[in-house]
């Protein structure tokens, strides 16, 4: 009797348990870096390992200790206290005084942290920090634990003053941050919370390789706020976060694992860095080793219908890939915005030396001007009309493309709308843009750097266009819309809504072209918008002119996983799957028939998969030969290595004049 009572006891006191989950109040008194960690995932977590998270951040933009203690001293309402509570709930009360919030819950844990600029120095914490543990402690219960958040450091490329206190160097940066936060803590009895730590592991993937902060020092919503959020979860719950199955809206599933290795990785050595040895797979460069493939048929409709003439291709055939491939893989972009306006903002008509009639053109999307294209637009001064015209995007700023002084720098100013901006010299990339040569060709060239667009690196698209086209409540696009490829695509086909309007240029004779992964961009441009008369991809390789399904050099999943902004977030389900593609990239060229068609290789851009573009190549032949057409395809090979040089250039000349007055689009 007395076993079975026992039992029953036992019984009922697992069943209370089980009902009332563990919960857990945390409350960080910090800044936009608190936000970075607490605002986000961390309840979530808790959520899916039956915990209960309440969460506080008192927040003040750029808040230092200094001013968190004089705040605590004089009782200033300066914070925006956001709470989310027992049921994920997120609400935000104004004007909060510190010691409000350390009443509002009984807190398991208080956490305090010095402004990013200054957390790697130690002597900046006192007697700040001191002071705001005594004056908390009056007011929090016995139990609670005080705590330390070490941020993280900066991306090494960003342009801030304060940068200069480590040198601009994100090592030491890092390895000063790792030391005062092991001081304080040491000092003052403070539980750590390794996000700096975990930021720097990350950093050693191939996830974190890119950036994951979405402007050089806020973490982006997606990989970076998780892995910190990972890291408080991990410290504070005293739970491994491995494993925990908290499925974070947009993120690319690989980088999850590789989130919480980092953050437990954090709290085991709290310290130092530590690799986990997430790379990309290596590449298979062995011919041998490709795996057995079908290629798709591209005059095959999806219900595995033939595709009987021209016709049912131009109508029917072709927007069912078209389609396919937006949906899947780059994602749908709006089109053309209504108040699309266009304004001349320099005119030279004696530039390049007496050669070229130069334009630089802010191309604006609503009646917002904060986000623009400078197009820089070059024509022969000695034209006689409008001239057909090369449009690419490149990759350092217009005036990287030439060492002539009338192009606008990319200046200061600027750098706050990319978020993030490396400063490249005046004609840094000259040698990919021989414009001398274009335009005693008889062409024009019209430009403009993909920042304008979407700044390059996974800040979950809070740079860039995708913003201005969100439905409302949206924050990042849906799995099937457009990746930054796509929108650099879209951009193209905005400069062409100028071009069709700039006296100098013939806008039915504009030939889109693009290097690598703007060579991605300028055949996504060429497949969705028809008026390109032309389309040229110089080494686009992977997601470009490459065939998928070999695997061959750059895999889909070694692209995702260093650039999952490119794609849509549908076209992360075909990583290490590309037989379940519904389509292949000799199917996007496929699109672009009967227009001329120039794909380029380099014999040692192996990455790019020469002989994978070749194949391309020659299947989308194909279905330009059904349509009736034959020589709209060319492909060359360059002895050398990942580049575009005069050398190709030539070819896409010679091929523009046999060429491309064939496919004047009309107005
Ligand atoms: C590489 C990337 C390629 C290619 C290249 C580039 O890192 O893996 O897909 O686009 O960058 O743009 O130069």
């Amino acid at each position: 009797m007395k076993r079975l009572s026992t039992i029953v006891i036992l019984l009922c006191s697992a069943l209370i348990a089980g009902a009332q989950p563990d919960t857990l109040r945390v409350l960080a008194v910090g800044n936009s870096f608190s936000r970075d960690a607490v605002e986000q995932n961390l309840h979530e977590l808790g959520a899916a390992d039956g915990l209960v998270i309440i969460v506080g951040n008192m927040y003040i933009p750029g808040c230092s200790l200094e001013r968190h203690y004089s705040n605590a001293v004089d009782n200033v309402p300066d914070y925006e206290y956001c709470k989310i509570s027992a049921d994920g709930r997120r609400t935000v009360r104004p004007r909060t005084e510190l010691a409000y919030a350390l009443a509002d819950e009984p807190w398991d844990f208080v956490t305090f942290q010095q402004v990013s600029h200054d957390s790697g120095r130690y002597e900046t914490f006192v007697p700040y920090l001191p002071y705001l543990l005594d004056f908390a402690r009056k007011i929090v219960p016995e139990k609670t634990k005080f705590c330390w958040h070490q941020t993280w450091a900066y991306d090494s490329d960003i342009v801030r003053d304060t940068f200069v206190i480590y040198d601009r160097d994100q090592t030491k940066m890092y390895n000063d941050i790792a030391e005062a936060s092991r001081k304080v803590c040491d000092r003052y009895g403070l539980k750590l919370i390794p996000a700096g730590t975990a930021i720097q592991n990350l950093r050693k993937t191939v996830f974190g390789r890119n950036s994951i902060t979405r402007d050089g020092y806020h973490m982006n919503n997606t990989l970076g706020r998780y892995a910190v959020a990972c890291t408080w979860y991990e410290a504070l719950a005293g739970r491994s976060v491995e494993g925990n199955d908290y499925a974070v809206p947009f993120m690319y599933d690989a980088q999850i694992p590789a989130a919480q290795k980092c953050a437990h990785l954090a709290v085991v050595r709290p310290f130092e860095v530590t690799n986990p040895g997430m790379d990309n797979p290596p590449a298979n460069y062995d011919v041998a080793k490709i795996p057995s493939y079908t290629l798709p048929d591209p005059l095959t409709f999806a219900n595995g219908k033939k595709v009987r003439n021209a016709r049912q291709w131009m109508k029917r055939r072709r927007s069912e890939l078209l389609s396919a491939f937006e949906t899947e893989m780059y994602g749908r972009a709006p089109g053309r915005p209504e108040k699309l306006h266009f304004r001349l903002l320099r005119e030279n008509k004696d530039a390049f030396g007496g050669l070229a009639v130069a334009k630089e053109v802010g191309i604006y999307f609503s009646d917002d001007e904060s986000q623009y294209i400078r197009l820089l637009v070059l024509t022969p001064r000695d034209a006689n009309g409008p001239v057909p015209a090369f449009l690419g995007v490149n990759f350092q700023g217009n005036h990287a493309i030439t060492t002539d002084e009338w192009v606008s720098m990319i200046g200061p100013d600027e750098y706050s709308r990319y978020g993030r901006y490396t400063e490249y010299p005046r004609g840094n990339n000259a040698r990919r843009w021989p414009i001398e040569l274009i335009l005693s060709r008889g062409y024009g060239v019209a430009t403009f750097y993909r920042g304008d667009i979407d700044p390059d690196w996974d800040d979950s698209f809070t740079n860039g266009v995708h913003k201005l086209f969100y439905k409302k409540g949206q924050s990042y696009p849906e799995p099937d819309e457009w990746g930054t490829i796509a929108a650099w695509a879209w951009g193209l086909s905005r400069a062409l809504d100028y071009l069709e309007n700039d006296p100098d240029v013939d806008g039915s004779k504009v030939a889109v072209i693009g290097h690598s992964r703007l060579g991605k961009a300028a055949l996504w441009a060429g497949a969705t918008d028809q008026r390109f008369a032309m389309v040229v991809s110089n080494c686009s390789g992977c997601g470009g002119a490459a065939i998928s399904r070999r695997a061959f050099g750059e895999t889909v999943r070694t692209i995702n996983n260093q650039f999952p902004h490119w794609f849509c977030g549908n076209f992360y389900k075909y990583s290490d799957n590309e037989a379940a593609l519904p389509f292949d990239q000799h199917e996007l060229l496929a699109l672009i028939a009967p227009r001329p068609l120039c794909v380029a290789s380099a014999t040692e851009d192996l990455w790019a998969d020469p002989e994978g573009q070749k194949i391309a190549a020659e299947e989308a032949v194909k279905v330009y030969r059904f349509l009736g057409y034959e020589g709209m395809v060319q492909y060359h090979t360059r002895e050398g290595g990942h580049d575009i040089v005069a050398y190709d250039w030539n070819y896409y000349l010679d091929f523009a004049d046999q060429k491309l007055s064939h496919f004047s689009v009309t107005k």
